[in-house]
């Protein structure tokens, strides 16, 4: 079978959706840091319609780390299947917007190069939430961490001794820029931050102070930080996903990405050095995204979470096996419904309603296979802006927290890295050997695995300042819902208890012998 490429374009079949302009005629003016599978799904289908009109916006994908990416679409020309997946079947698309993928460890030059380039206007980055080496409870710099260590002592000025880190990265490209007298990029952060903008600025900006003092000034005044709200549901590919691709195609695509119909990106105009007209092509720009960064993340994101890992708990391997559940349906309907929504403030036209129904249905989608393994991936870094925030807001006001705090419960009960049948599964965290330390003194009886004593367990992991601050812990009102929930998880499975919150209404909850 032949593989996807440029010159393979033309032949495929008549229905398939493919770029609608020259793509030599195409000039690179972003660099992606990090280019997986939710950037391919997402802002570069945006570039790529927004190409059409403005080639002059093209895409030069980099890869931090693995080569698997740049492998899989070098030999296709960079082009490669966006699978929109809906009850109505498989709907290919062909994505021409990124023009290079780079392997910063393999091609430092290079990447300093296109960084460096007046021609790049925006570096966009999508590097997860762990990836800006912070602390998700302060929003501060980890400068202990070992990849922002390694960059503070490499040389500041050339790729000879390449940084590790997306914000090693970005400085070293500012600053090459700086010296040739450059304007600096646009930094575009597309990542599940909470006022993402503002806290890539201040991560970087702890860096400047470590690594480049003398610059701090510059930096603070003339970097721009648009802030987004980026949102479309990406389950990893697989083979299935493969195979389904390559038979639409009749051509191969070593690395399709499959996704949903809908799609939403929310951007802060804040471009000095341009910006592709993306509102010409669904996207909203504003003056401040803020409301939309919330909503989204405290009730797609939090919700996620909690179906993440209530859901994998009870055996539900997919997101839509937990919407079939009617248990879960429901209580994480009330999740938003009673404990997320009034939290938010939106602007007069957002209709949280009918967003609260509309994320059930995409949750819903069966084609979709989104595991809820992958969401519950890295829970320490999310936790913060996707349920503490929400949690933290309805204590300020006296609210009750049941539903979130069952989730936070069943985060750590997760965390523990045995399910409940007491089989080991891999937790994977940048704080899971911390969460290995913690579960072990909290195990019942060393015989019986995946026997807890939730009281031990609460208090551990309550304990993780870098994901609950100093104030929650301290609040009785949290810690014994979340002690509450966790004993029914520890002592009744989480079956049983998503049913009792489930029918219960909170005040109930608090009579409920467990
Ligand atoms: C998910 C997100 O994996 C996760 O943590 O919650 O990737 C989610 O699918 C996207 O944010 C949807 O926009």
């Amino acid at each position: 079978m032949a593989r996807l490429s440029d010159a393979t374009l033309r032949a495929l079949p008549e229905g398939i959706h493919r770029p609608g302009y020259d793509r030599t005629g195409t000039t690179v003016a972003i660099v992606h840091l990090g280019i997986g599978a939710f950037h391919r799904a997402h802002f570069a289908a945006y570039v790529d319609a927004c190409l059409a009109d403005d080639p002059g916006w093209a895409i030069c994908g980099v890869s931090l780390r693995s080569p698997r990416t740049r492998d899989a679409l070098a030999p296709q020309d960079g082009l490669y299947t966006l699978g929109v997946q809906s009850e109505a079947g498989l709907e290919p698309r062909i994505i021409g917007s990124v023009r290079e993928v780079l392997v910063a460890p393999e091609q430092p030059g290079a990447l300093l190069d296109r960084l460096a380039d007046p021609a790049t206007r925006i570096v966009s980055l999508t590097v997860t939430e762990k990836g800006y080496c912070h602390d998700p409870a302060t929003g501060r710099l980890k400068s202990d961490h070992p990849d922002i260590v390694h960059d503070l002592a490499a040389d500041a000025a050339t790729a000879d001794q390449p940084p590790v880190s997306a914000i090693g990265w970005l400085w070293l490209g500012l600053m090459a820029r700086h010296r040739r007298g450059v304007p600096p990029y646009t930094i575009l952060c597309c990542d599940n931050l909470p006022s993402n903008g503002a806290t890539v600025r201040q991560v970087l900006l702890d860096y400047v102070a470590l690594k480049d003092p003398d610059q701090a000034v510059w930096a603070a005044e003339n970097l721009a930080f648009p802030s987004t709200m980026v949102d479309r549901i990406v389950p990893a590919t697989t083979d299935h996903d493969r195979a389904m691709i390559a038979a639409a195609l009749g051509a191969e695509d070593a690395w399709p990405v499959m996704t949903e119909p809908f799609s939403q990106f929310v951007v802060e105009d804040w471009f000095p050095q341009g910006r592709p007209k993306l509102e010409r092509h669904g996207v909203t720009l504003t003056g401040n995204v803020e409301p939309f960064e919330n909503m989204k993340l405290r009730m797609l994101n939090g919700s996620h979470s909690a179906l993440a890992y209530l859901g994998y708990l009870a055996g539900h391997e997919t997101v839509a096996q937990t919407m079939a559940d009617a248990s879960l349906r429901r209580l994480i309907g009330a999740m938003m419904t009673s404990e997320i929504i009034p939290t938010l403030s939106m602007p007069g036209d957002v209709d949280l309603p009918a967003y609260h129904d509309g994320l059930l249905r995409r949750f819903a989608n069966p084609a979709l296979q989104h595991r809820t393994y992958q969401i519950a991936m890295d829970g320490s870094q999310k936790l913060p802006q996707r349920l503490l925030g929400t949690i933290r807001d309805r204590l300020s006001i006296g609210e009750p927290i049941d539903r979130l705090a069952l989730a936070v419960a069943a985060w750590i009960r997760f965390a523990t890295g045995r399910d409940e049948t007491g089989a080991a599964f891999t937790v994977q965290d940048p704080m899971a050997e911390r969460f290995a330390a913690l579960a072990l003194p909290a195990a019942i009886e060393k015989d019986q695995p995946g026997r807890f004593d939730a009281e031990a367990l609460a208090t551990g992991f309550l304990g993780l300042t870098a994901v609950f601050g100093k104030d929650l812990p301290e609040d009785d009102r949290f810690h014994e819902a979340v002690v509450r929930a966790l004993k029914m998880l520890c002592e009744q499975g989480s079956r049983a208890t998503i049913a009792a919150y489930a029918k219960l209404g909170a005040s109930q909850l608090e009579d409920t012998e467990v």
